[in-house]
């Protein structure tokens, strides 16, 4: 699969592209079902709301679900990701970010890739995010809203920013912009917040200002977002790297299969 030249300049332009219809409805079923079974296994890549409780998000399926490991090498995903960043690519991030019906709560404006330059020593800011719309996205329930075009500013510097103790996921919060950021940022770049269907795919780049509101409506919002990142530009941590479900290890180029994935 391999994205139009308009599709192409729109990413390069705006930092985000969407792809409409790239999973059916049936294999997005198959997917959620196989979640149910995920997120009952207990560990450190469960994350929860502040409340404690409340799933918020899971790290790395694909280490431990075989439907999930066939999907990260879906030339649906991985197709498009090696025209935009390279043919050798490697899973560095996979995450469910599960934003629950009435209170799944907002992440904060941020740029991602700062974070794993600061927390995991990434060389360059090369990644490309795969977002995979698990339920339907619209305006009620918290889609991720964009800086359009803002991927081009390069690393916004975050003098108060800490990269964490080593161990855990980094939420956004600690990378956030300040509200005179943001309201000088939204003047020159305008936002949007792309939406779509269950199966529908958006890819934005790990340069690009984005964050999302608390979803107040009674349907979930759950979005899978794969980060690939080249082979030849990995991270090269200071000091311990954070845990392989945070911080991909498995560095072997990623070759494309295409195989329906309505079926466990
Ligand atoms: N939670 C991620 C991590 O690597 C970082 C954020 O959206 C990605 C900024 O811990
Ligand atoms: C979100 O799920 O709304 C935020 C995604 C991200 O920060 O990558
Ligand atoms: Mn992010």
């Amino acid at each position: 699969m391999r994205l139009t030249e308009e599709q192409y300049a729109a990413y390069r332009t705006e930092g985000f592209v969407t792809l409409e219809n790239v999973f059916s409805g049936n294999e997005v079923e198959t997917l959620l079902a196989a979640l149910a079974v995920d997120q009952r296994t207990p560990g450190p890549h469960l994350i929860t709301e502040s409340d404690g409780t409340t799933l918020r998000a899971i790290y790395a399926s694909h280490r431990r679900h075989p439907l999930f490991a066939r999907l990260v090498r879906s030339d649906r995903l991985l197709g498009p990701a090696r025209q935009i960043a390279g043919p050798d690519l490697y899973v560095h991030q996979m995450k469910i970010n599960s934003k629950q019906a009435f209170g799944g709560e907002r992440w904060a404006w941020h740029q991602d890739y700062i974070v794993w330059r600061d927390a995991d020593g990434m060389p360059v800011a090369n990644q490309v995010n795969v977002a995979l719309f698990l339920d339907d996205v619209t305006e009620f329930n918290g889609p991720i809203t964009f800086l359009r075009g803002s991927h081009r500013l390069g690393t916004l510097e975050r003098p108060s920013a800490t990269a964490g103790d080593g161990t855990g996921h980094i939420d956004p919060d600690d990378y956030a912009l300040t509200p005179a950021e943001l309201a000088d940022l939204v003047k020159q770049h305008g936002m949007a917040s792309p939406k779509g269907a269950r199966g529908d795919v958006l890819l934005f780049s790990s340069q690009i200002v984005h964050g999302s509101g608390t979803n107040i409506s009674p349907f979930a919002r759950r979005v899978l977002i794969l980060t690939y990142n080249p082979v030849q530009e990995p991270p090269r941590p200071a000091g311990e790297p954070r845990p392989d479900h945070l911080v991909g290890t498995d560095r072997t180029p990623l070759e494309p299969i295409e195989v329906p994935l309505d079926h466990p």
